[in-house]
C-alpha cells in the first residue's frame, strides 16, 4: 500500500428531484419541475464508482443525508408531527418543502475542502466542511456532513475535521469544487490552487449570477489547514455569468496536468505562467497546461457539455483517464477537444464517457459527484473501512437502491407522507451496509 488518491463519491439519495433551486446553475433552473428518477440516478452514480474502482483508482462512498430535514422547518415555526409539518409547509410555502427534500448533498465536491497531510505544515490531513451559505437548500447540509465526516475520519491522530467557516456572505465556501491540487505525484507535496469568484471590492465581479466562493473563505481555509504552498486565482466573472457557478465547471487538474478554458481565470496568461514556473521550480518537472480556445469550443458548449467537469484520475500505470459525461460525446466541439487531448503529448491516454444524466440535469457532472482525498498508508488504515468501495459493496448498494428507491419523483410526490418513511428506512438500512451508526446517518 502506498499513498493514493481516493474519490469519495456521494451516494445519490432517495429524494433526488428537480426543484430548480440553484440560481446561476443553468441545468438546475432549466430542468425545474421535470420528474426525476432517483433509482436511475443512484445506479448511474454507482456505475461511475465501479468504473473508477476498476481502473485501479481509490474509491469510497459518502452516505446521503437524511431528507426531508424537518428540523429546519421547525426552526422556522412549523409545529406538530412530521406529517403535520409536511402538510402545513406544503400549504404555506411549498418552496420551503422542496428545500428540505433536496438530495443536493450528492455533489460531494461541495461537501468539504481537503488538504492532504503532505501539503500541511503540521503533517495532518485537514478537512473543512463547506458552509454552502449561498443557497438555502445547500446551506442546511453542513451540520450533518460534518457529523458524517467526523465519523468516517474519526482518528484524531491523523485527521482534523474542522467546523465549517461561519455562515456569513463574506465567508461563503463551496468546498473542493473550487480547489485543485497540483503535484508531481499524489505521494508527494502539492501546490493547492484556491479559486474564488468574489474578491476584494477592487476586483471585478459578475453582474448576473452570484459568485459563490469568496476570496476570504478560500484564504481562511488555506490558513487553517496550514497549507505550505497555496495559490489564489480569481474565476472569470464573465464565466460565472455564463453559468460557471463553480470553478470545476471550467477547469480540472490532476497531478502535473491542468485543463482549462482560455477564459477560466482573471489575468489568465500571467497567472498560468506564474503557476507553471512555480510548479516547475518546486517539483523539477513539467506542468502540462492544456488551454482550450473559444474557436475550439464556445463557453455555452463548455457549460452544456460539462467538458471540464470530467474526472481526471491517475491509474496505477501512471497514465491518466478522463471520465466525461456522455454530453461530451454528443457535443461535436467537446468531442474534438477530447481527441486533441489524446493526440498531444501529455499523460492522458484514455477517455471514457459515462451516462450521468440524472445528476447532470441538476448541474452535477462526474467531478461534482466526488471528493478527492489523498491518504497515506496509515490514513488508509485509519479511515472507516465500511465506506471503501469493493465489488461486494457495489452489489449490496445496487440491491439497496433497487429495493428502496422510486423510479419517478415529481414535485407533487414530495407531499406524499409515505416518502418520509421510505427515505428514512433507506438511510437506516444503509447504516448497516456501511457499518456506520444509524443515529449518525439519520442525524438524530
Ligand atoms: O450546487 N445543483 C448543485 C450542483 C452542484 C454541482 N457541483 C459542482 N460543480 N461541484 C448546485 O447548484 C440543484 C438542485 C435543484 O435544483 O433541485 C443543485 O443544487
Amino acid at each position: 500500500m502506498t499513498t493514493r488518491e481516493f474519490n469519495f463519491d456521494g451516494l445519490i439519495g432517495p429524494t433526488h428531484n428537480y426543484a430548480g433551486l440553484s440560481y446561476g446553475n443553468v441545468a438546475s433552473t432549466s430542468n425545474k419541475l421535470k420528474p426525476s428518477n432517483p433509482r436511475a440516478a443512484a445506479l448511474q452514480g454507482l456505475e461511475k464508482m465501479k468504473t473508477v474502482h476498476e481502473l485501479g483508482v481509490g474509491q469510497a462512498v459518502l452516505p446521503p443525508l437524511r431528507r426531508p430535514r424537518f428540523e429546519f422547518l421547525r426552526q422556522l415555526g412549523f409545529t406538530g408531527s412530521d406529517r403535520q409539518v409536511l402538510e402545513s409547509a406544503a400549504q404555506t410555502n411549498p418552496m420551503l418543502l422542496v428545500n428540505v427534500y433536496s438530495a443536493s448533498n450528492m455533489w460531494t465536491a461541495n461537501a468539504a475542502t481537503v488538504s492532504p497531510s503532505l501539503d500541511c505544515s503540521d503533517g495532518r490531513l485537514h478537512i473543512t466542511p463547506a458552509n454552502l451559505s449561498n443557497t438555502l437548500h445547500r446551506s442546511i447540509e453542513h451540520p450533518s456532513t460534518t457529523r458524517n465526516l467526523r465519523e468516517i475520519f474519526s482518528d484524531e491522530n491523523q485527521f482534523t475535521v474542522h467546523a465549517p467557516l461561519p455562515s456569513q456572505p463574506s465567508l461563503s465556501d463551496e468546498g473542493a469544487a473550487n480547489h485543485t491540487r497540483l503535484c508531481a505525484s499524489h505521494g508527494g507535496p502539492g501546490i493547492e490552487l484556491f479559486v474564488f469568484g468574489a474578491g476584494r471590492t477592487s476586483e471585478p465581479k459578475p453582474t448576473k449570477f452570484p459568485a459563490r466562493q469568496t476570496r476570504l473563505a478560500s484564504e481562511s481555509v488555506a490558513f487553517r489547514h496550514k497549507v505550505l504552498n497555496a495559490k489564489f486565482l480569481q474565476q472569470s466573472p464573465a464565466a460565472i455569468d455564463a453559468g460557471v457557478f463553480h470553478n470545476d465547471v471550467i477547469s480540472v487538474g490532476n497531478e502535473n496536468v491542468l485543463l482549462c478554458y482560455e477564459r477560466s481565470f482573471v489575468n489568465q496568461p500571467e497567472q498560468l505562467k506564474e503557476l507553471q514556473s512555480a510548479f516547475e521550480s518546486e517539483f523539477n518537472t513539467r506542468l502540462f497546461v492544456v488551454e482550450f480556445k473559444e474557436e475550439e469550443i464556445s463557453l455555452s458548449d463548455v457549460v452544456s457539455s460539462y467538458l471540464f467537469n470530467s474526472q481526471l484520475v491517475t491509474r496505477p500505470d501512471g497514465k491518466m483517464t478522463l471520465i466525461c459525461p456522455t454530453e461530451c460525446e454528443e457535443n461535436a466541439s467537446a468531442q474534438r477537444c477530447t481527441q486533441r487531448l489524446l493526440s498531444e503529448n501529455n499523460p492522458i491516454d484514455q477517455v471514457k464517457f459515462l451516462d450521468l444524466k440524472q445528476s447532470m440535469n441538476n448541474g452535477g457532472g462526474p467531478a461534482c459527484l466526488r471528493l478527492r482525498v489523498v491518504l497515506d498508508e496509515a490514513q488508509q488504515a485509519a479511515v472507516h473501512q465500511g465506506v471503501l468501495f469493493s465489488n461486494k459493496l457495489h452489489e449490496q448498494l445496487c440491491d439497496w437502491v433497487n429495493k428502496h428507491y422510486r423510479d419517478e419523483l415529481s414535485a407533487d410526490d414530495l407531499r406524499d407522507p409515505k416518502l418520509i418513511d421510505e427515505s428514512y428506512q433507506a438511510i437506516e438500512q444503509l447504516a448497516d451496509i456501511l457499518e456506520l451508526p444509524s443515529n449518525v446517518l439519520l442525524d438524530l
